[in-house]
């Protein structure tokens, strides 16, 4: 649970009318989505098929406790353009399967060299390095095939799926996430400007969260407006989460945040808390919130689950 002495801070505007973010309510919600998420994950990531090791591995990086916020976008996305959730789930579960694999090879010790995720060892400390390697490489081949198998899903016009794989191969390759991880390599241990530090966590992070909710709604038939002000929702969204996340490696508890605090000074990055302090960071972060807010104000009740996900952005523990 977030911290409820800050709640009333945190109010998000519907119409003209200010609702309070219940955050009881949010969690329960939260946990309802991210079970049916998890049990659909399972069922795409058979443990016992040939060979073992490579299958339980996938299944290992996958099934470790993560919030699957970005499988949950995209089923919003389909809610948010009038559709059920069922929709695009195979979709969201290859969003979850690419996040998946880029946490396997960003804690490779090529690369940012963790042996923590998620609270446990990391898949090469526990696989060995080739068999992690591996192991992302068969988590993104894994998500395109669900995608493709998204266009036999009822009420699925095949031209939405290949304009959703589309978007997602995009949003991860070299001028979105891969090139977000390109610049964060480069600029290890330099202290960079904050339109540098925009641009990285805009392409590291953000391209994947914008990609998962345009995703759902792409294959649920939204198009036009409305999918610019999920672009809007996002871009923002991806600055409070990733704010809250140098907040977090600060101030967090390393038993909730499953990995040490103090990461980022230790390898001396900048951050939004190095360029502008905690306060000025938690301001910035509450203005991104009340952007997300405002970029949904097109939408009606149903896109109150995204706006209590922009809170909960902020309100994080882990
Ligand atoms: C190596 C291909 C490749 C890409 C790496 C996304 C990325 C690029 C690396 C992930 C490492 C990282 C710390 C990214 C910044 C913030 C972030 C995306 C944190 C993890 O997301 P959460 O909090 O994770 O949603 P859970 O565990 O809840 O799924």
């Amino acid at each position: 649970m977030g911290d409820c002495r800050h709640l009333k801070k945190y109010l998000r505007l519907q119409g003209d009318k200010i609702m309070e973010f219940d955050q009881t309510r949010f969690y329960e919600q939260l946990q309802v989505r991210k079970t049916s998420i998890e049990q659909h994950l399972q069922r795409y990531l058979p443990v016992e098929a040939y060979p073992p090791v490579i299958h339980q591995a996938m299944n290992y990086a996958v099934s470790n406790g993560g919030k699957r916020l970005r499988p949950i976008m995209t089923a919003e996305g389909a809610i948010l353009a009038g559709k059920p959730a069922q929709m695009v789930i195979p979709t969201a579960c290859a969003i979850e399967m690419i996040h998946c694999y880029s946490l396997v090879h960003d804690d490779l010790p090529a690369m940012d060299d963790d042996d923590l995720r998620r609270g446990q060892p990391t898949c090469h400390i526990v696989y060995g390095e080739a068999n992690a390697i591996l192991t992302g490489d068969a988590l993104l081949s894994r998500a395109f095939e669900l995608m493709a198998l998204n266009a036999a899903e009822p009420g699925i016009d095949p031209r939405n799926v290949v304009r959703a794989i589309e978007e997602v191969a995009r949003a991860i390759g070299s001028t979105g996430m891969i090139g977000g991880q390109v610049l964060d390599l480069q600029w290890e241990g330099q202290q960079i400007r904050l339109e540098d530090l925009q641009r990285l966590h805009l392409l590291k992070t953000g391209a994947l969260f914008q990609a998962a909710l345009k995703a759902g709604a792409i294959l649920a038939g939204m198009s036009g407006e409305p999918l610019k002000a999920l672009d809007n929702y996002t871009r923002h969204f991806g600055l409070a989460f990733q704010i809250s996340d140098d907040i977090l490696d600060v101030s967090g508890d390393q038993e909730i945040i499953g990995k040490p605090v103090g990461s980022d000074q230790k390898n001396q990055k900048t951050t939004y808390v190095s360029l502008f302090g905690l306060e000025a960071a938690r301001e910035l972060a509450r203005q991104s919130v009340e952007e997300c807010h405002n970029a949904l104000c097109g939408f009606g009740e149903e896109a109150d689950f995204l706006r209590d996900l922009a809170c909960f952005a902020l309100l994080r523990e882990s």
